[in-house]
């Protein structure tokens, strides 16, 4: 008796004194950082206050202008930072000094550090190269890419020395007090997809799964515990073609999709209804499976539509609760690829007010 209140008033005494710091859920990776358990539980929070917004490459160029640390079309645009900060490691993997989109790798750690110091959240994408053929990651010319690199295969040692690269980038991404930064990874994207070497109709889902329960399982064993995995499909038209590629609830924290309006889409009308559409079953299967919903890449390639933020996205977001959007890059050697508005842009005081909205978080409506 006597134990058994010593025993309750000990696990009182723990539960009060730590309730702020002991994070009420568990990302996939069990051994997780205490800072990638606390941004996995901050994601789920932040959902109640409204849908963060993102950039790809914030920091790293824009339109007319590369690696000039004082520039962001972002918040030159609006006055204030994404809360998201998207990047790109593709081409990290075979040892590569710049990604495939010219961003230095050292720049990149500085730009993902300042992020964070901003008050921003780090998500990675990979382009990787195909490992199997030695082209780009749109080459699908091989059904053997991913069988190649899984246990068994040719590639296999390969491919685990490229992920070495990855994992020394990953150990690598620490703020002024050493920390790690947590960052949310969004590898093999788009499997939906026909266009990328781990695309559907390219892969099995049973070698789609392996491949990425095989990296995640790598990387952890190389100690790289500050990451949250994000499963991003392109379209899919039923939840049973979503998660045909799902590596399984032990491997995702985020789950979402990419969209693109298209240019001949002048108004948005189908964008809108099929990403309404794709959100609905998103935030069905993110409530089943407890995860995260995102946007994981959208937009309308140039925004010609100077009223886009305010009449096209913003209805899709308004109240349905999904986590982040991330708008993608502003090219600065691509012309006429770019998602959001710069300065001078006839859609940026419409995303200016669009930011501005109390639901529509930035990073310093997030900043801690
Ligand atoms: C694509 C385009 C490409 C780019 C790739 C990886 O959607 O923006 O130009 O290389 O993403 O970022």
């Amino acid at each position: 008796m006597k134990i058994l209140k010593i025993a309750i008033l000990t696990s009182t005494l723990f539960v009060g004194a730590c309730s702020h710091s002991t994070p009420a859920q568990q990302p996939s990776d069990t051994a997780a950082t205490a800072p990638t358990a606390t941004l996995y539980n901050r994601l789920f929070e932040l959902r109640t206050q409204g849908t963060m917004i993102g950039h790809q490459d914030a920091f790293a160029y824009g339109v007319g202008w590369y690696a000039d640390d004082l520039r962001c079309d972002f918040r030159d645009a609006t006055g204030v930072y994404p809360a998201i900060f998207g990047w790109e490691i593709g081409e990290l993997e075979i040892g590569a000094e710049y990604s495939l989109d010219s961003v230095n790798f050292d720049r990149l750690r500085e730009y993902i550090r300042r992020a964070d110091a901003v008050g921003g959240i780090n998500t990675i994408s990979w382009h990787a190269r195909n490992p199997l053929t030695g082209g780009d990651a749109w080459d699908v010319s091989s059904p053997q890419t991913v069988p190649s690199v899984l246990v068994g295969g040719d590639r296999h040692e390969a491919y685990l020395k490229g992920l070495d690269h990855l994992a020394s980038l990953f150990l690598s991404l620490k703020d002024d007090r050493g920390t790690l930064i947590p960052v949310i990874f969004r590898p093999y994207h788009e499997m939906t997809g026909d266009w990328f070497w781990w695309g559907a109709p390219h892969t099995s889902a049973a070698d789609y799964v392996a491949l990425w329960q095989m990296t995640a399982d790598y990387l952890q064993q190389k100690g790289v515990h500050n990451l949250l995995w994000a499963y991003s499909a392109s379209g899919f038209t039923s939840d049973e073609e979503f998660l045909a590629y799902y590596p399984g609830d032990r491997y995702a924290d985020l789950i979402g999709f990419d969209a693109y309006q298209q240019p001949d889409d002048v108004k948005g009308t189908v964008y809108q209804a099929d990403v309404s559409r794709r959100i609905d079953r998103l935030l069905a299967l993110a409530t089943t499976h407890h995860k995260i919903p995102i946007l994981a890449e959208t937009g309308y390639e140039t925004i010609p539509d100077s009223t886009w933020f305010s009449r096209v996205l913003n209805p899709l977001l308004e109240g349905r609760g999904l986590s982040y959007v991330l708008l993608w890059r502003n090219a600065y050697n691509r012309p006429n690829h770019f998602y959001a508005a710069y300065p001078g842009h006839a859609a940026a005081a419409d995303m200016q007010q669009f930011t501005a909205r109390c639901d529509i978080l930035t990073a310093d409506k997030i900043k801690q």
